[in-house]
């Protein structure tokens, strides 16, 4: 993370996107834990993602001080004790910034600022911060910004002094304006930017639900991939448009993919279109973490909302992942949270190429008694990805068959649906019409069974 001093200042003040580096600075961090009544193994895990989330905003975790309390301080969060400690720790390792791996109340930052004398911030504020570095398209940096903001809010008080102890406030947190408090005028620059941000975002949506129109018009499933960060949705994607052999496959269409925590911050929609399969629309977003602050899932409705209106989710799980059971709950809440519950979702579990336990091999479906499956795969590898294939066209569209359909020519949106959305086996013009004959679902072939010859 290469922070200035005024990187808060630049914040609000970012009308357009962030710059944040002058000085190249890579920071060196604390990390501090508090065990309260998670296990060990747990505890230890949480750190690890703490250790990968400074990683992906170029932290480098120098040390980590634990606790072991049965609730965390009012004042300090830690212990007086430890927070001495922490101290030493800080000028040992001479790093510039804590991060706690908790969310830290607005006193708390600020109580513990003053007695360390160093930028203190939370699992939150980090998770927004690599939000707010990474994010490119403008709706991604729209969203960011509002969410930071929302966070900043409460706030305001401890940032200030954070700002003095890095080098004093400048440009805007420094003008003050007639007979108002510095702080008030803060809060109403604030929201005086949020409100312009909102302005903005409705643009940006209204934009996108047309396109989002224009694609449910094509008749088209909508898949959405989903799943805790680093799973291997955009790997995913990849392997499936590499298979697909429509205009869309070409190389420069291909998704962002790194081992990296938050790798992908938008949305990007692809048709995928093997040959011989059903052709269907795959969004590929952003992923889920344990505690996702909630202003960013606020935030992040509009990038969300693909998924939220799929009609079937692929959970991607990385099952070489010890923690993946913990990973798939936290989707599936993240899920109902976004108003993503009532979907189908296939669980998919990728790496197993690279799991410790065995969970069967590269291509095993396991049905579940509410219809749902799970399917094995390894998308790095391309193993199990048809099978994926069969499950994810035997979800939407019922078990496949061949079927004949005459289309009037004055139907000619109907035939176009039909062709777009099938696997068309042949096509015919008649007098009386358009005869298709294709490969597909009884769903599909229900609903145009008016067109349907014998
Ligand atoms: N061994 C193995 N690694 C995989 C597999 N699939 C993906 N990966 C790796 O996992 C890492 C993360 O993959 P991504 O596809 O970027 O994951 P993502 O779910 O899109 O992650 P975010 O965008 O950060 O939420 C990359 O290094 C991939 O190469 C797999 O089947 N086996
Ligand atoms: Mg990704």
């Amino acid at each position: 993370m290469r922070w200035n001093g005024n990187h808060y200042d630049e914040v609000m003040t970012m009308a357009e996107p962030i710059i944040i580096n002058e000085e190249e600075k890579f920071l060196r961090a604390v990390l501090v834990g508090l065990q309260t009544n998670e296990d060990d193994t747990r505890f230890e895990r949480s750190l690890k993602e703490l250790a990968g989330l400074c990683e992906a905003c170029s932290v480098e975790a120098a040390s980590v001080l634990t606790q072991r309390a049965q609730h965390p301080e009012h004042a300090t969060y830690i212990g007086s004790g430890k927070v001495q400690e922490l101290k030493q720790r800080i000028y040992i390792e001479r790093a510039d910034i804590v991060i706690f791996n908790c969310s830290l109340s607005p006193i708390q930052v600020r109580n513990l600022g003053r007695i360390l004398d160093t930028e203190v911030i939370d699992r939150t504020d980090l998770i927004l911060r690599i939000f707010s570095e990474r994010a490119r398209t403008k709706e991604a940096r729209l969203q960011v910004e509002y969410a930071r903001l929302d966070y900043m809010m409460p706030r305001l008080v401890g940032m200030r002094e954070n700002l003095s102890r890095q080098g004093g406030a400048s440009g805007f947190m420094s003008a003050r304006g007639g007979g108002e408090t510095q702080l008030e005028l803060d809060r109403r620059k604030i929201l005086n930017r949020q409100a312009a941000l909102r302005r903005e975002l409705k643009e940006v949506e209204r934009v996108q639900a047309t396109q989002r129109e224009n694609r449910t018009s094509s008749g088209l499933y909508r898949v959405g991939l989903v799943g805790y960060t680093n799973a291997g949705k955009s790997t995913l994607m990849n392997r499936l448009l590499s298979m697909s052999a429509c205009a869309e496959a070409g190389e420069d269409k291909r998704v962002f993919e790194e081992d990296m925590l938050f790798a992908t911050l938008d949305t990007t929609v692809r048709k995928i279109a093997v040959k011989g399969r059903m052709p269907f629309l795959l969004s590929d977003t952003v992923g889920f973490i344990r505690d996702l602050p909630t202003a960013l899932i606020k935030a992040f409705r509009s990038t969300l909302s693909e998924a939220a209106e799929a009609d079937l989710l692929l959970e991607v799980c990385d099952c070489s992942d010890e923690d993946y059971a913990a990973q798939s709950e936290t989707t599936r809440r993240t899920l109902q949270e976004i108003g993503a519950g009532a979907i189908p979702v296939i669980r998919v579990m990728n790496k197993v190429d690279a799991a410790r336990e065995f969970f069967g091999l590269p291509g095993t479906v396991r049905r579940e008694e509410d219809g749902s499956g799970t399917v094995c795969i390894s998308a790095r590898h391309g193993d199990g990805v048809e099978a994926l294939l069969d499950v994810i066209e035997e979800t939407l569209d019922g078990p496949k068959g061949e079927h004949t359909f005459l289309v009037p020519y004055d139907k000619g949106q109907v035939a176009a649906v039909l062709s777009e959305t099938t696997q068309v086996l042949s096509q015919e013009y008649t007098e009386a019409g358009t005869v298709l004959r294709v490969c597909c679902g009884i769903k599909r072939a229900v609903k145009y069974a008016a067109y349907e010859v014998l």
